[in-house]
């Protein structure tokens, strides 16, 4: 394809002849007998945004003399435009979005495109807020250049991270930051810039006491992963009717993390899933399935975990020497299980074998009414924040419809959070008969609560 955008006077040239791939071969042939380089393009003949090569050049040029506002911005959900309308819709649209960036942000804007659906900006000169106001202005002018009646159901909108840096800056270091800020801003629910330098600094400063992949592999390598369990009760009678597998990264010094201290925000890039050996996780779950009365052992299913080629296998082989019947799998809200061929069969088989799945953070975020739809549940857990809210009639009202309606739909429910003997005596009224929270029993060494558990569970069966 002959690049209509192309500057540097040979390739021009070419255009301008009107010769198509051989007048650029022969003009790259004239280049090297007049002893010069080719021209390199220096536009992406898509969107007419500089190369990737020509903005790193102009931005290491520019951050060399001056302060420079950096933006990485990036489509939502752009994903869904390719799968949905084709690549050549895509494509338009990518060509529209450039041309609106490069309208709205003027000739001394530097912009390129990176891979997809991501654009880079760099604005030289030392006006931070002006420069912000600009790319806001710009990343909300974007809507309006995707036609609206073509392409029903496309999310129009773009989030952005910004970064303001002062001269001598390393350009790949402005860029990370620009990246940090454009994670933040996805993660409180994109269609939003991010600017805020210090939320950026305490972002990158928490990344940086996280221990990294090789941190989490050695780690691994050192079985420091295991699984605290915390108690399910029965709200009455607090008789344990199963447990929630936590998994908690012990470290040599003793501190014990949850999963958001080792992994981060699940929104960030960067995080992966860390799964300690099928061994380990046969071992928990048949402790408990072994008890006097057996109970069940509950194990968190991510998005990512979920999508992972060998979750099949290894849920699989747990079912082998498990007994099903003693199992909950819970589906955490970023499950991303719609998008996902494998995973719904998955949980349908785990399901005919006999496990439950159940439905985690119920009533928040994407863990709501249409899951119940589409995936095959037996329990709703219902988030920790109508537990806390339980004081309050509303919430009351909202928990009670819902009760209702799982109770129709032939549920089992647990109420999630539980800290107080008034949350409990409240959510009893409602009709709520199981639950978990500090209140009932915080996390602990898988061990410790088998045998308290067991030990609970002795005298009774003493007196039958
Ligand atoms: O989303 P999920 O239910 O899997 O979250 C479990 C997490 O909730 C655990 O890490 C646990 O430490 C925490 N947790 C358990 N009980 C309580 C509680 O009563 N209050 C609060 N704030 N957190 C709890
Ligand atoms: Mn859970």
């Amino acid at each position: 394809m002959t690049d209509p955008v192309l500057t540097g006077s040979l390739a021009g040239l070419a255009i301008v002849l009107g010769l198509g791939g051989g007048g650029a071969l022969l003009c790259r042939a004239c280049a090297r007998l007049r002893g010069r380089p080719p021209a390199l393009p220096r536009r992406d003949p898509l969107t007419g945004c500089l190369t990737r090569t020509a903005f790193t050049a102009a931005l290491a040029d520019d951050l060399r003399r001056q302060a420079v506002t950096v933006c990485v911005l990036d489509l939502d959900h752009f994903e869904s435009v390719n799968d949905t309308w084709g690549h050549a819709t895509g494509d338009a649209l990518l060509a529209a979005v450039g041309r609106c960036l490069r309208e709205r942000l003027g000739s001394g804007a530097r912009i390129t495109r990176l891979g997809s659906d991501a654009f880079w900006v760099a604005l030289p000169g030392p006006a931070r807020q002006a420069n912000a106001d600009r790319l806001e202005a710009a990343r909300q002018a974007i809507g309006a250049v995707i036609p609206t009646p073509e392409l029903p159901h496309v999310t129009r909108s773009a989030s952005a991270g910004v970064i303001h840096v002062p001269a001598g800056t390393d350009p790949a270091e402005a860029i990370r930051a620009a990246d940090l800020a454009l994670a933040l801003a996805k993660a409180q629910g994109r269609d939003q810039l991010e600017a805020d330098a210090e939320a950026v600094h305490r972002a990158a400063a928490a990344r940086a006491r996280r221990p990294g992949p090789d941190g989490i592999r050695a780690g691994l390598d050192r079985d420091e992963f295991t699984y605290f369990v915390q108690p399910v009760r029965d709200l009455s009678t607090d008789r344990v009717l199963g447990v929630e597998a936590l998994l908690r990264w012990v470290r040599p010094d003793g501190r014990v993390l949850t999963p958001d201290q080792f992994l981060g925000d699940p929104a960030l890039p960067g995080t992966r899933p860390i799964r300690p050996p099928l061994e380990m996780t046969r071992a928990l779950a048949a402790m408990f399935a072994t008890l006097p009365e057996p109970c069940f052992t509950a194990f968190n299913l991510s998005g990512r975990v979920l999508r992972s080629a060998d979750t099949g296998a290894r849920l699989r082989a747990l079912i082998e020497t498990v007994d099903p019947a003693r199992l909950v799998f819970e589906i955490v809200e970023d499950a991303g299980i719609e998008d996902d061929p494998a995973a719904l069969p998955l949980l349908r088989d785990l399901r005919q074998a006999g496990a439950r799945i159940a439905l985690d953070d119920f009533g928040t975020g994407r863990s709501n009414l249409a899951r119940l739809l589409t995936l095959p549940v037996d329990i709703v857990k219902f988030d920790r924040t109508f537990t806390v809210a339980a004081t309050r009639p509303r919430a009351r009202a909202i928990l009670a419809r819902q009760i209702a309606m799982a109770e129709d739909l032939g549920l089992d429910m647990i109420a999630e959070g539980l800290e107080t003997e008034a949350q409990r005596a409240l959510l009893l009224d409602l009709g709520l008969r199981s639950g978990q929270g500090y209140l009932l029993g915080t996390p602990a060494p898988a061990t410790d609560w088998a045998t308290r558990i067991a030990a609970d569970r002795r005298p009774a069966q003493a007196a039958e």
